[in-house]
């Protein structure tokens, strides 16, 4: 085959913030289509840490989150045989494009994306920190070192895969082809679950209150309440619908359709019958139990030894980093840098 012809495979590349436990939704909308389509696709699945401190935070409980969710990576279903998992703070190489980046990146872009507007908001203006607001030049670093074509995310995420595109384009117009142009990967079912507490707002790992996510390390019992005490409305009927007055009921329903796989219709006739809310919520809570059971009972095993994650995220980092490396001696070419005498 002629290097013309020669095809590499699609690349996949996401990550999660180590900033919390992380919640049905992060499942829903990335770990699980990360396990599926790390078949199709040649995937680098990264624990995001620098990113987890553009808001306050805390040292130890970063470090042992990062491992966590590296743990949980592998307990939803990627296999370290066919995936690169890696911390992002292990390949300097994300550090420095993001720094490159920044210098081409017009500053209104980034006062327009929500996350921004959303997460600055809750803190003193006086002390939001310049990365909060570089947070989407880090995250297009991420995806454009790895050349990646698509980016498993949940629908919060289109604004930022939106950034990336256009701060890709924007490079290579201003310095030659040099980066791919990834399209977002956006699940059908469980691409935007709502917090129980409040279906108004997106379940979110890093928001403390009690009942306001079912976390993946969560016990049956805690799993229950929560479901249990979501918020609904007054009414019965239990059918999908865009209706916000009745976006509880609509959440519950969401959540068992992307567990569950099956279609609307089949969901609706299974629930016609049913006495009430409660039925439904006991229904979600008993598919949310079974579909935890046997990703805690992995972790639990992955855990027992904590070399066992740091030999992986050793190896994954090192496979990272020669990929990371080739796209920024590149950028570092276009852009015009002296090369270093070896
Ligand atoms: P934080 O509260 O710390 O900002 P988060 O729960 O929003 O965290 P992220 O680390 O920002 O989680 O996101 C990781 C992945 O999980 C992203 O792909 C994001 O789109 C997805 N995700 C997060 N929350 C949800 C949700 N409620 N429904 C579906 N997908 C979600
Ligand atoms: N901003 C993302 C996390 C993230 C990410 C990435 C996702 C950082 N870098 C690269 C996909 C690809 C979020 O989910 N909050």
């Amino acid at each position: 085959m002629s290097d013309s012809s020669f095809q590499r495979r699609k690349r996949v590349l996401s990550g999660v913030q180590p900033s919390g436990n992380l919640t049905i939704g992060n499942y829903l909308g990335a770990l699980k289509q990360w396990a599926r389509e790390q078949h199709r696709f040649e995937s680098f699945f990264c624990v995001v840490d620098l990113h987890a401190i553009t808001t306050p935070y805390d040292p130890a409980v970063l470090r042992a989150k990062t491992r966590e969710v590296a743990a949980l990576y592998l307990a939803s279903g990627i296999d370290p045989a066919i995936s690169t998992i890696f911390v992002q703070s292990h390949v300097p190489a994300h550090s420095e494009l993001a720094w490159l980046l920044n210098c081409i990146t017009p500053l209104g872009w980034l006062y327009r994306m929500t996350q921004f507007k959303d997460k600055s908001a809750k803190q003193q203006a006086e002390s939001v920190g310049a990365g909060l607001l570089a947070y989407p030049v880090l995250m297009a670093a991420d995806i454009l070192l790895y050349q990646a074509d698509a980016v498993p995310v949940g629908d919060d995420q289109r604004q930022h895969l939106e950034i990336t595109r256009d701060l890709a384009q924007r490079f290579n117009h201003l310095f030659g082809e040099t980066f791919t142009i990834p399209e977002a990967m956006i699940p059908l079912a469980g691409a935007r679950i709502r917090a129980f507490d409040d279906p108004t707002a997106k379940m979110s790992k890093s928001e403390a209150s009690e009942y306001h996510a079912v976390h993946l390390l969560d016990s049956p019992d805690k799993v229950k309440k929560t479901v249990l005490r979501a918020v609904t409305d007054s009414g019965r009927e239990i059918a999908f619908s865009g209706d916000p007055e009745r976006a509880g009921v609509n959440n519950l329903l969401e959540l068992y359709e992307a567990l569950t796989g099956q279609s609307r219709d089949v969901i609706e006739a299974h629930f016609a019958s049913a006495r009430g809310y409660g039925d439904l919520k006991k229904e979600v809570a008993a598919v949310l139990i079974e579909t935890l059971e046997p990703i805690q009972a992995r972790y639990r095993e992955l855990t027992r030894d904590d070399a066992y994650i740091d030999d992986l995220l050793a190896e994954g980092a090192a496979r990272a980093a020669e990929v990371a490396g080739a796209t920024l001696a590149l950028v570092h070419e276009r852009m015009g840098f002296l090369k270093a005498r070896a």
